[in-house]
């Protein structure tokens, strides 16, 4: 199939995910055209079967705001003219599936069909997609999209309780490579890190808000005041690594954390972790968390939003309520000083990673999707 898909090419996990579906429909043979207004983080390098569009944004002085959603529809038009795509396939509702539905009309004029698939990754139905002055256009482009996917099952039952939404939701979970993602022999990045045999704490993120990585710090410095023996690496930046920053002053343990800034790749740093934790407050499936299971790591993360869908409570690691920073100090003070239970769970993770996860298992789920929904576009 030829397909084109739309998503945020910057730093955040829906990016992410469509970057990575991109390359793997790639790989089994799908020409894929990549629109957006740069190249995809993860895209490192155009592969043979793989085009990107980018998507020029005018600067005319009348536009203090220029319409990017009208350019990205422009240039949707222009790749399924003249690359002949089967189906365009956008990730995050805002603006992308409301250019792909106007771009669909502008070409069912020339007589071309071109089915619209929205994936919903999260924030574009649960925040942004919620703001009065968004709703009634999200809710209309997800429900005119012919086909639509979220990746939970809480995310589809959100997106119909929130957005006035009716129609049916397909669930296509987010997915790993496992190959990539693995446990991998970083001996000395951790003698450098941890010259005394400390453990390693791990949080991987935007650092927006949501993310309350300020708790990352406050549960790290309970547990230096307990007397273990933990160094915390910060991966990401975003607006609250200040605060986050400050925080770590204040407590007296900047000195025992690393910030690490914005990092590719990631699973370098995984490779060394004993614990992952993730606060946030909102968390649709979490895929920094799906990342450090693959690599072996347990994680400690709230009990929130599609998080229960990921993490196998006391088996793969432990979930607590929001900001029970008491409830993740006890949770991750008993995996690094319990190294039985360190190591089933950090088995465990990767099994789940492996067995309900791998790309291999989830990939064939969107090309199977993406068959329906043209058959039935077509069928009309
Ligand atoms: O988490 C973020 O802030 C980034 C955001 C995005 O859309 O880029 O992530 C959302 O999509 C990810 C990929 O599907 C999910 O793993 C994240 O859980 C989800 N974030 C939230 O729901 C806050």
């Amino acid at each position: 199939m030829k397909i084109g898909i739309t998503c945020y090419p910057v730093y955040g996990g829906s990016g992410v995910v469509a970057t990575e579906l991109g390359k793997a429909l790639a790989a089994r043979g799908h020409e894929i055209h990549f629109i957006a207004y740069s190249m995809p983080f993860r895209l490192e390098h155009i592969l043979e079967n793989i085009t990107y569009h980018e998507v020029h944004v005018n600067a005319y002085p009348l536009f203090e705001y220029p319409p990017y959603t009208l350019n990205l529809t422009s240039k949707m038009v222009d790749v399924v003219r003249y690359e002949g795509l089967d189906l365009l396939h956008v990730h995050y509702a805002i603006p992308h599936a409301t250019s792909a539905v106007l771009a669909r009309q502008i070409l069912a004029n020339e007589g071309v069909r071109i089915p619209v698939v929205t994936t919903l990754h999260g924030t574009d139905v649960t925040i942004v997609g919620q703001d009065p002055s968004f709703l009634p256009v999200v809710s209309w482009s997800i429900d005119q999209s012919d086909g639509v996917t979220a990746v939970s099952e809480y995310l589809r039952r959100e997106t119909i309780d929130s957005c006035d939404v009716h129609r049916d939701i397909e669930v296509v979970p987010n997915f790993i490579d496992t190959v990539r993602f693995r446990r991998q022999n970083k001996e000395h990045f951790k003698r450098a890190l941890c010259p005394n045999g400390e453990k390693v704490m791990v949080h991987v993120s935007n650092f927006r808000p949501l993310k309350h990585t300020p708790e990352v710090v406050e549960t790290f410095a309970r547990l230096r005041a307990e007397g273990l023996a933990v160094k915390l690496l910060l991966v990401g930046d975003g607006p609250d690594r200040f605060v986050t920053e400050q925080r770590a002053r204040e407590l007296g343990v900047i000195d025992d954390i690393r910030f690490l800034g914005k990092q590719e790749p990631v699973e370098e740093i995984l490779s060394i972790a004993d614990v992952f934790m993730m606060p946030s407050a909102s968390e649709t499936f979490g895929l920094a968390a799906l990342e450090a299971m693959a690599c072996n790591v347990p994680t400690v993360t709230t009990d929130i939003g599609g998080l229960p869908e990921l993490v196998v409570e006391g088996e793969t690691g432990f979930m607590r309520p929001v900001s029970d920073i008491e409830g993740f100090t006890g949770a991750i003070r008993r995996i690094l000083t319990e190294p039985d239970l360190q190591a089933r769970m950090a088995a465990a993770a990767r099994r789940r990673a492996e067995e309900v996860f791998d790309v291999s298992r989830v990939i064939p789920r969107y090309e199977a999707y993406y068959e329906r929904v043209r058959e039935e576009v077509l069928a009309r």
